[in-house]
């Protein structure tokens, strides 16, 4: 068993290792990785392609993998998966490959409630940075592996929509792909896409404020902007479904640098959200420990995503640099993931309203006693423990995630009242049997100025 509870298929036999196998070779090395599942199709003397890609770390896979895998998912998990073109890489255009950019759209999608927030996350928009790629990928999967186990996964898909474009840039990503391989072509430090002469750095592309400052005009640099606003078909894909899906929140994920970035990058003028985008940079700091700041503070850039997403939608929108390096190792990767996965959950769970339900109290630990063996109603007692910054003014419980804040049932403060910045809270949820329902329920609390933070989900079990 693994540590989602899932026992991976045996590992086919491996021959015993002579001494000049590489490291990545390593019965044992393999074997952790097959452990993993990111090799699941492995079996003795058919060597997985990624095995071939010289000193590329584990984790890392070829444009064509992702792109396999994001299909492998589809087929799995039909009812809450499924893989959108969203438009095609520049040499597509030019008719020199057959790459798309590929969308996860991640929704369970049985549930008639209508239009459910959106949280939007795009990776790989600059080559080298390798790790964001899988930082979607793993995210995706144990949203997928979770349902129906885990009830922050569950609810997630429940009442979330979650666009993922784990590579946004294709034809900069196989770039990288051939300097692993030590392949003609290859370079392992490519950054842009590639548009002739040498490529079109997509995060000055744009088309908000294109143009402007810390972006260049001159073909060969490395951030050259294009020639005109959003002329890569990879930035066109970009802009048209965020506009078409219209999500709450929206997170470009970028190495390295550890910082948590918000509007804007062009100007030291405060965005109009400010307050709102910082509160939820710093939220992120609280579990990836990253700087939270105004772009512009790190160096002027123009043509961004998260500009053109929050400057044309207001949208929050935040570049986050991941990591400590471009080329992430295994071990690095694991960190990033770590320190990371609770921020693309977050993210998605106050994608309803950012910038108030960052305001608002945490809801922890919920715990809810089991029902009566074998009934599907009764009384069950709830308990959960509530954090914020400021004095915590009340809490409740209720089955219906799509309700208002506030029209759900109160819970008491179980010293007796509500006097802290931690609190105690219970009560007694009266559970009826309602087909259509999720078997959950969701906890949730409000500050004194009357902020409701996000809904906290458990289940409701016998
Ligand atoms: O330069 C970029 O596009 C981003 N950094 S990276 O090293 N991943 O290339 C940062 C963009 C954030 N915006 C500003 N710094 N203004
Ligand atoms: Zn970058």
């Amino acid at each position: 068993m693994n540590v989602r509870g899932v026992t991976p298929a045996a590992p086919a036999p491996i021959k015993a290792a002579a001494p000049e196998v590489p490291p990545y070779l390593q019965p044992d090395v393999v074997a952790q990785r097959l452990e993993q599942g990111r090799i699941a199709e492995y079996t003795a003397g058919a060597l997985h392609p990624s095995l071939a890609l010289g000193s590329a770390p584990a984790y890392f896979r070829t444009f064509d993998q992702v792109s396999a895998a994001m299909r492998d998912l589809a087929v799995k998990y039909p009812n809450l998966v499924e893989v959108v073109d969203i438009g095609d890489s520049s040499e597509k255009v030019r008719g020199t490959a057959d790459r798309d950019v590929l969308a996860l759209k991640l929704t369970t999608k049985d549930l008639n409630v209508g239009k459910k927030p959106g949280a939007f996350y795009i990776a790989g928009e600059h080559a080298r940075e390798i790790a964001n790629p899988e930082l979607m990928m793993r995210f995706a999967t144990q949203l997928l592996e979770g349902y129906g186990h885990d009830p922050e996964a569950t609810a997630l898909l429940d009442t979330r929509e979650i666009t993922l474009v784990p590579i946004m840039n294709p034809d900069g990503h196989v770039v990288i792909e051939k300097g692993f391989a030590k392949q003609p072509g290859g370079n392992l430090m490519h950054r842009k896409n590639t548009t002739p002469p040498s490529g079109v750095d997509l995060n000055r592309n744009y088309e908000f404020h294109w143009g402007g400052a810390g972006a260049s005009a001159s073909p060969g640099s490395d951030t050259y902007r294009g020639a005109s606003a959003a002329s890569e078909p990879e930035v066109q894909a970009v802009q048209k479904a965020v506009t078409a899906s219209k999500p709450g929140i929206f997170i470009d994920w970028h190495s390295y640098s550890q910082l948590n970035l918000f509007s804007w990058g062009d100007t030291r003028d405060k965005a109009p959200d400010y307050d709102g985008l910082s509160a939820l940079a710093k939220k992120f700091s609280t579990w990836n420990h990253y700087t939270p700041e105004q772009a512009i503070e790190l160096y002027p850039t123009s043509g961004t995503s998260k500009d053109y997403v929050y400057g044309t939608h207001r949208i929050p929108a935040f570049t986050i640099e991941t990591g400590r390096t471009f080329h992430q190792s295994d071990k690095e990767f694991d960190q990033v993931w770590g320190e990371n996965a609770p921020v693309m959950y977050y993210a998605a769970k106050v994608a309803d309203a950012p910038f108030k339900r960052v305001q608002g109290p945490d809801t922890l630990d919920v715990n809810v006693t089991p029902l009566a063996a074998g009934s599907k109603g009764g009384d069950v007692k709830i308990t959960a423990q509530l954090a914020d910054t400021d004095r915590i003014a009340g809490a409740e419980w209720t089955r219906d995630p799509f309700a208002a804040p506030g029209s759900g049932t109160p819970l008491a403060a179980a010293d007796g009242a509500f006097d802290g910045a931690r609190e105690l809270v219970t009560g007694t949820a009266t559970i009826t049997p309602e087909s259509g329902v999720r078997e959950l329920v969701y906890v949730r609390a409000r500050d004194t100025k009357g902020n409701w933070g996000a809904l906290t989900p458990q289940w409701v079990t016998n």
